[in-house]
């Protein structure tokens, strides 16, 4: 008998059935959620939608690794590392989505589904906030629910990665 040929692992997918790996990235500021401006923000600290995030990706069958910077090469330093090492991306650019064509560019390269989230309904704000660069590469954006922007954006993310990904 022909020994079996070994099957890549596709991208994402790690050992177990529960390995999945989602990367969520927040962007500039957004280490200062919970202590200024509740109004607009709300009063959720980055730590706990973290752990809200990590405790729904187990649920939806998926491991979700966090990740927050205020630098714009960090970011797409991760975005880099995490093609042929995650099934797909959850973003809140913060301020970059404005204004990263670099960011932007970043995320078309990784090839991964992305998701954009904002905690502020961004069309409802200033007008130099309702047009984002990120989006047009990401596969949606969900904003104006504050931290259930994220938990959604996650869960339209796992929906997608679960429907292409029937191997
Ligand atoms: O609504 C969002 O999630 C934003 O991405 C937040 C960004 C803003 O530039 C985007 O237009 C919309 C700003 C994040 C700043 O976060 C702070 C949190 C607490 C106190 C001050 C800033």
């Amino acid at each position: 008998m022909r020994p079996r040929a070994a099957r890549a692992k596709p991208p994402g997918r790690a050992k177990g059935p529960s390995a999945t790996l989602v990367i969520v990235l927040h962007g500039p500021n957004l280490n200062l959620l919970g202590t200024r401006k509740p109004e607009i923000y709300g009063r959720t600290t980055l730590a706990e939608i973290d752990a809200e995030l990590t405790r729904r990706g187990s649920a939806l069958g998926v491991t979700v690794q966090t990740f927050q910077s205020n630098h714009e090469g960090a970011l797409i330093d991760r975005i880099h590392a995490a093609r042929g090492e995650a099934a797909g991306l959850v973003i809140n650019p913060g301020g970059y989505g404005h204004t990263s064509v670099a960011l932007r560019d970043a995320i078309e390269a990784s090839e991964l589904p992305a998701v954009e989230v904002h905690l502020s309904n961004i069309h409802a704000r200033e007008t130099f906030r309702h047009h984002t660069l990120t989006s047009g590469v990401c596969i949606g954006q969900v904003c104006g629910f504050g931290a259930n922007s994220y938990y959604l954006g996650l869960e339209a993310l796992v929906a997608r990665v679960v429907s292409t990904d029937r191997r």
